[in-house]
Parts: structure tokens; sequence; C-alpha cells
């Protein structure tokens, strides 16, 4: 027997979400082999469900999907276990972590391949290679040892989405009911979270997507999208979407189409995409997306540094002048823009660095003050191996590197790295930390986040009272009374927990 184990560890906000990485997964494999699915987000113990499975028998590969954070927290343990208790299985990790850091994972000893990106063709041809004792050294997009050498295969062209087989919904709701994943969010009682492109055609120096992607894009067509949302409405009842591409809107051709197509059906969607993409958007065409649901869409603006815009290789046509009348343009269509910002970039010198900080606070007062509907997400920088990009270089040049031990990622030191809030990084002094996250704690303060549905009104008329002098003052410094009252009141952050 060669059963297939598909594992989704437990995330971050442990709100359940369609899990697409595990589902393209299993599409791969649907007819093929026998599988099963364990999701983290739905399991008190995943190690107790995936050990009753395993010792059924049957089993010869475990693949776990993993971002970086909260999911190594079970994907490591649990690989190492398995490696202990059932060395015949061939572990193969996939996703965002083992992708941007696969020498740590394959030292390990208990991982075997890394699909190094998307595994939709990859990830049965490996089973067919191993199953049938061929060579899979010719296989693309993976990564495994020979020896004490890491070794990467040639990286496949970008699949079209259109040709990909569907995702198999129903056989996931065989062992987690579908209506699980549905959510409440700011959007809808019942949100789909769906996936409808791959990569992004942009090469920003500090993005994740970059190494994996090289600035590749494919999207899925406007009426299969339609489709399978269609699908997902009519049985399960969704009423929301969530958008989780790297970025939904490169194509307004795309996006118009899908807007026309959904506007009848009454939902509310989200998406990311890039400021200088959707400014280039016709009047008719936002009108458009507003009009078919489109509430809110998430970009990155990152700094209001013209010089650092640069060094991130945002595309060259994003600065700050664009965010602000973005921001602007966004309000006179009602479309929530939700800005994220990236504090805390290396600079050449500590004042350097604290006085980019102090500009950069300035610059999201502005753009709430412009538009102060504008949502804002702030992440203090984490650097992201990509390799000759001048900001990476710079990281490196300080000294910086990333763990050498794969379970030194969930070490107390290291496993909020990833979740941008407490990074390791040598340029940034413990008041620097303080400062941005003083600040975030009163911006959050004098405007709470639309998306937190629990917020009644009247929690969020105290918050904005209590932290009304200090936002206007710029006395940030430990606001301990704003922080009492959001972890009395459970805040919630978009950037830690999506919707
Ligand atoms: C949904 C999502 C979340 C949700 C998770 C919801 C949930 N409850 O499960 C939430 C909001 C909680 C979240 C949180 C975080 N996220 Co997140 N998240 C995503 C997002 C938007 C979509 C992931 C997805 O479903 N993709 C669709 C699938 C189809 O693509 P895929 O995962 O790449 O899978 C393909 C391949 O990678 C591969 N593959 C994947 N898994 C496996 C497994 C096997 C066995 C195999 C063979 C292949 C394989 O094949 C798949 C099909 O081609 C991505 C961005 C993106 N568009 O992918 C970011 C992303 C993965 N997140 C990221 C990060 C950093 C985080 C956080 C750590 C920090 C943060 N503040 O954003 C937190 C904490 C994460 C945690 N571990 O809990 C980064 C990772 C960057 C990095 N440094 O590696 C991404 C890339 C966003 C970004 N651009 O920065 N996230």
């Amino acid at each position: 027997m060669n059963r297939v184990l598909l594992f989704n560890p437990r995330s971050a906000n442990y709100k359940p979400r369609i899990p697409n990485s595990i589902l393209s997964i299993a599409s791969s494999i649907e007819g093929l082999y026998d599988y099963v699915v364990v999701d983290g987000n739905l399991e008190n113990d995943p190690w107790d469900k995936i050990h009753r499975y395993l010792a059924e028998g049957g089993f010869k590969y475990f693949g776990a999907t993993s971002m970086p954070g909260p999911q190594l927290k079970q994907a490591i343990p649990i690989s190492k276990k398995i490696r202990e208790l059932f060395p015949g299985i061939t572990i193969i990790w996939g996703g965002y972590f083992p992708s941007n850091q696969s020498k740590v994972v394959l030292n390990s000893g208990y991982v075997d391949f890394v699909m190094n990106g998307p595994g939709e063709r990859s990830f049965p041809a490996l089973l067919d290679a191993l199953n049938n004792n061929r060579p899979y050294e010719l296989i693309h997009n993976l990564i495994y040892k020979s020896g004490e050498q890491v070794i990467k295969t040639a990286k496949d062209e970008l699949y079209d989405p259109d040709e990909l087989p569907a995702l198999p919904y129903e056989k996931l709701n065989v062992f987690y009911p579908l209506r699980r994943y549905l959510g409440k969010t700011y959007l809808g009682t019942k949100t789909i979270a769906y996936h409808s492109s791959m990569g992004c055609p942009f090469k920003c120096s500090f993005c994740a997507v970059v190494p994996i992607y090289n600035a590749r894009w494919r999207g899925k067509s406007a009426q299969l999208i339609y489709k399978d949302i269609k699908y997902l409405k009519n049985k399960y009842g969704g009423n929301a979407i969530e958008f989780h591409d790297n970025n939904f809107f490169v194509s307004e051709k795309r996006t118009t189409e899908f807007a026309r197509l959904i506007k009848p059906e009454n939902m509310v969607w989200w998406g990311e995409g890039r400021i200088d993409t959707i400014d280039k958007y016709s009047d008719a065409s936002l009108a458009l997306l507003r009009e078919s649901g489109c509430r809110m869409i998430f970009f990155g603006a990152e700094t209001g540094n013209d010089e650092i815009l640069k060094k991130m290789d945002k595309g060259g046509t994003q600065t700050a002048d664009g965010i602000r009348s973005f921001a602007a343009r966004m309000a006179r269509f009602d479309i929530i823009p939700e800005y994220s910002f990236v504090l805390g970039t290396p600079g050449d010198t500590p004042e350097q660095v604290m006085k980019q900080i102090d500009q950069d606070i300035a610059f999201i007062k502005e753009i709430k003050q412009i538009n102060p509907k504008t949502e804002i997400i702030i992440y203090v920088y984490s650097p992201v191996p990509t390799e000759g990009s001048d900001m990476y270089n710079k990281v490196l040049q300080s000294g910086f590197h990333f763990p050498e031990k794969l379970e030194d990622w969930i070490s107390p030191q290291w496993d909020k790295f990833d979740m941008r809030k407490n990074p390791l990084i040598p340029w940034l002094t413990p008041e620097m930390i303080n400062k941005i996250k003083d600040f975030e704690t009163v911006l959050n303060g004098y405007y709470p986040t639309v998306s937190d549905v629990r917020l009644t009104s009247l929690k969020r008329k105290t918050l904005k009272a209590l932290a009304a002098i200090r936002y206007k003052t710029g006395m940030y410094w430990k606001p301990y009374e704003l922080k009492a009252l959001q972890i009395l009141w459970k805040y919630r952050q978009p950037e830690l927990e999506g919707f």
C-alpha cells in the first residue's frame, strides 16, 4: 500500500480557513493514491490522529505544508516523531518556509524532500519515481540532499491554473465538514478562502514570494473562479470571499470580468494588490469593483520614503505621493485601502534607522488624515533570503543570520521572528522596537480596525477617547492602559490572524 498522509499544521489564529495548500496537493494525487488529510486547525491533538492513521498501516508518505511561525510548532515535532516511530515513511515538506529555508529543513535529518514552489506536477511525479524505484533527480521543483550536498532541481514554468485539476472539496468534506472552514469575518458570516493565481510579477527585495516565483504570475480565468465560488456558495452557503493570492489584481481585464460575474451574487470580497497597478485601473473599473462587493483591498505601501521604496525594488512606480493620492482615490470609490508598512528597514547608522521610523510614523498619520478609513498594518522588517538584492546584502553585512538548526526556528527566541513582530535583527535596538510597537498600540486604540467584528461601538469609542491625547501629541511611550483594554477585549490584529 502506498497511502499518503497530508498535514496542515495549525496556524496563528486557530481560525480554520479552507486549506488551499494541502488541497492543491491533494488534487494532484486524486484518483492515483489513497490519501487522508489531517488539519491541525481542527484538531486538539493532531499527533494523536496522525499516529492512529499511521498505526493502521499502509502509509508510505507524509506531506506537510508550512509557513514560517506557528505552523512549524506542529510540523517540526510531528515530522520528528514520525521519523523515530515510522522510519519507513518518506517525509516531504512544501510551502513558503521549506522553499525559502530548504537547507536547514533538509539538514534536520527528518525531512527527505522539499517541494520548491508549486507541487501540482512534481508531487505525483516524485511519488511515482519513489514507488517504482526510478530516479527523481530530473523532477522539477525539488530540493533534496545527496550526501552532504543540497541539490535543487530546475524550476518548472508556471502552470496554467485553468489546466490544473479542480480542488477536491468533497473529499475534504469527508475528513472535516467543509462548513467548518467557512468562518465569520468582517466580510461575511461564511467566508470562503480562495486562491486564484500563482506568483507575482514583481521583485520586491523583501518579499518571500520572489525567490520562489521569480517575478512570474499566472491567473485562473474569471469564469473558473466564478464557477468554484458559485459552487461553494450554493452547496455550503459561502457569502464572502477572501482572495489569498499574492497579487489578485494583476490583470484589470480578469478582475473586471470576475466583478461582472460575481456582482449578482451579492457577496463581499477582499484581495491583495499593488497601489501602482490598481491606480492604473479606470474609474469605471473601480466603481464596478465596489458594486460587485469589493469592500477592502490590501496593499503593501511599505514606507513614505522614496529612496527606500527604490531599494525595496517596488517596481519603480510606487512613490510616497502615489501612496497618498491613491488613499484619497480609494475613498472616492468607498473601497477601504488596507495599507501595510514595513518599519525598521536597514540603515547606515542607528540614528538613521530611528529617524526613518519617526518619518514612517508621521507618514502613516498623514495617510490617516487623507483617508481616515485606511486600515494600517505595521510589520517590523524581517529578512527573507532574496539573494543578490541590495537590501539583503545589507542585512548580511549587519551580521544577521538565520538559525542553523531546524528546531531553533521554534525556540522562544525565534518563533516570533516571522510574525514580523519581534525580530532578532542586529540593527534594531529594543528602543526602536518599543517605539514601533507603542505607536501601533496607540494607533489601534485611536483607529480600531473595522475588521474586528467583536468590538462593539462602545468599546471602540472608549478606546478612541483613551488613545486621543497620546495619538495627537505623539506620546506613544508605554501605553499600558490601551494594551490592557486590547488584551481584555481580545483586540484582533489582521496582520497576524487574517480576518
Ligand atoms: C492564508 C495565509 C495565511 C493564513 C493561514 C490561514 C489558516 N488558518 O490556515 C494566516 C492569515 C493565518 C497567515 C498567517 C501568517 N502568514 Co501567511 N499566508 C497565507 C497566504 C495568503 C495564502 C496561503 C495559501 O493558501 N496559498 C495557496 C497555495 C495553493 O499556495 P502554496 O501555499 O504556495 O502551496 C503550493 C506550494 O507552496 C506547494 N506546497 C505547499 N504546501 C505543500 C505541501 C506539500 C507536501 C507539497 C508537496 C507541496 C506543497 O504546492 C502548493 C500548490 O502549488 C500566503 C500567500 C500566498 N498567496 O500563498 C501567505 C504567506 C504564506 N504567509 C506568510 C507569513 C509570513 C505569515 C505569518 C508568519 C506572518 C504574517 N504576519 O503574515 C503568519 C503566521 C503563519 C502561521 N504559521 O500561522 C508569508 C510567508 C513568507 C515567508 N517568509 O516564507 C506569505 C507568503 C505571505 C507573504 N507574501 O509574505 N497566513
